[in-house]
């Protein structure tokens, strides 16, 4: 990358970190972003080197455009928006912030997409490579890009790497050693458009694999299993929760076991796993296969996957307050997570929901609300959709609230000390928060705020 002009366009998390790599690798950035209201001294005070960096905001001139070797772009910024198109049209070539980092990756990767469970999967993933090395990084859409990392791995150091379509889209030579596709629900269709585009832009994480890696896919999930062929060049594993395999990884008499070539390797018991929910024995599963394909020993995947207690904002306990639970499910940020959301719950429930239009269906989310949900406290822009879907199934008892901590409020004065809380929206958080974790933090901070 020596001497090489490079735009990096997005001024975010993804953004600040690649063109940190680039410039200590010797490039010369130009850092965009279309929106002019950004901080630039903020942005700039990131960078210790900052006269190899040039902050543009709003448009790129054709002066820029036509001096550049590179454009990397931030997962956030669509493949088609008309400054990409444009500078697709001059043929430079557009590398998303996965492809950068895999240019200067030495370490072994195990690459986790799906529609949910990643963050989950991932984490334990990345608790059992650090109990067997002390030469581990957990990094990609968890929140921590690979960018920032992945000039310190050596050939030894074990990668656990969060990978979302939207970083799949922009990747060309990126090859896992083990990929893994959790499950496929409708999701992001604002931005792939139809399901089956965004099914295969998950498959892309197959792409440049060969027989000599290995693909962890969920025979639970049918969407999945009709488009096996997508990894065709790939050795395919399965992994169940439900059937009996002869081959790969599934539950044999209460125990997580692998059938490979005739023969049985038992990794732990179901009974142990400390997590909630079917979900999560999918994802402990997932785990366990795809550590035990990255070679590391049946003993540390057992003490990692039955210690594990889960990540931060799925569905996390927060505090009770005059009896009643509270939950924070904040990385629900679809129907089908946060349906999972729901079914965890063993109370009647006043739901917190909505947020972001991803032009997502409800249907299926208020269909699973069952018995459970006493009251649907929404807020955001699609606060009306969704109360106009749920009353459609007959569901009536609903308020749209403000703001979130208006929607605390109404669940503070009303839940009784049978009831529980969840924070569950079925969608993205932004335009009310910069991102889940803010919504996450911010439910978290308004309920203790409560118990004061
Ligand atoms: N921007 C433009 N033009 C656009 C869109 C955005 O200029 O058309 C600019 C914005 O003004 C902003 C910047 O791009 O300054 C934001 O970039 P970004 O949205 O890619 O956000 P980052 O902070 O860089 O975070 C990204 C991922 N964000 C998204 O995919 C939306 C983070 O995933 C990821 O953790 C981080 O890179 C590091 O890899 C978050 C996410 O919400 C968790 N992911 C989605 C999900 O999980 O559902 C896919």
């Amino acid at each position: 990358m020596k001497d090489k002009k490079v735009i990096v366009a997005g001024t975010g998390k993804s953004g600040i970190s690649a063109a940190g790599l680039l410039v200590r690798n010797g490039a010369e950035v130009t850092l965009f972003d279309e929106k002019t209201s950004v901080d630039r001294d903020k942005i700039m005070s990131e960078f210790y080197n900052s006269e190899k960096i040039s902050l543009v905001l709003g448009e790129l001139t054709d002066e820029i455009l036509s001096d550049a070797d590179l454009m990397v772009i931030s997962p956030g910024i669509p493949v088609d928006a008309p400054f990409v198109e444009k500078v697709r049209e001059k043929d430079i070539p557009i590398w998303g912030e996965i492809e950068l980092a895999y240019y200067f990756n030495k370490g072994k990767i195990a690459a986790i997409t799906g529609t949910n469970g990643k963050t989950t999967t991932t984490t334990l993933v990345g608790e059992i490579f650090k109990e067997y090395t002390d030469n581990s990084i957990v990094v990609g859409n968890i929140g921590i890009p690979f960018t920032k990392l992945c000039d310190t791995t050596t050939e030894e150091t074990l990668v656990a790497a969060e990978i979302s379509s939207f970083q799949l889209e922009t990747i060309h030579e990126f090859r896992p050693h083990i990929s893994a596709i959790l499950n496929l629900t409708p999701d992001h269709l604002n931005r792939h458009y139809t399901f089956d585009n965004y099914a295969e832009v998950k498959f892309k994480i197959t792409k440049n694999q060969t027989e000599d890696d290995i693909c962890i896919l969920n025979y639970d999930d049918e969407e999945i299993r009709k488009r096996r062929l997508l990894a065709e060049r790939v050795h395919v594993v399965y992994f169940s929760r439900k059937e009996m395999l002869s081959e790969g990884v599934c539950v044999a008499d209460g125990d997580v076991c692998v059938f490979e070539n005739g023969r049985k390797t038992r990794l732990l018991s179901l009974k142990d796993i400390k997590l909630l929910g079917d979900h999560n024995i999918e994802n402990v599963l997932a785990a366990a296969a795809i550590t035990y394909y990255m070679g590391i020993p049946a003993e540390i995947i057992e003490k990692v996957c039955t210690e594990f207690k889960g990540v931060e904002h799925r569905i996390e306990y927060v505090a009770t307050i005059n009896g009643v639970p509270y939950y924070n499910d904040s990385k629900g940020t679809n129907p089908d997570a946060a349906i999972r959301g729901i079914r965890a719950m063993t109370r009647t429930t006043f739901l917190i929901g909505g947020g972001y239009d991803k032009k997502a269906s409800y249907d299926e989310w208020i269909e699973a609300f069952d018995w459970k949900v006493k009251y649907l406290v929404l807020i955001g822009e699609t606060a009306e959709a969704i109360a106009k879907c749920a009353k459609s199934h007959g569901f009536n008892n609903i308020v749209i609230m403000d703001s979130l901590k208006d929607a605390v409020m109404f669940c503070y004065e009303n839940a009784k000390p049978q009831d529980a809380v969840l924070l569950s929206p079925a969608c993205a958080s932004w335009g009310m928060f910069d991102n889940y974790e803010q919504r996450g933090d911010l439910f978290k901070q308004y309920v203790r705020e409560l118990e004061e």
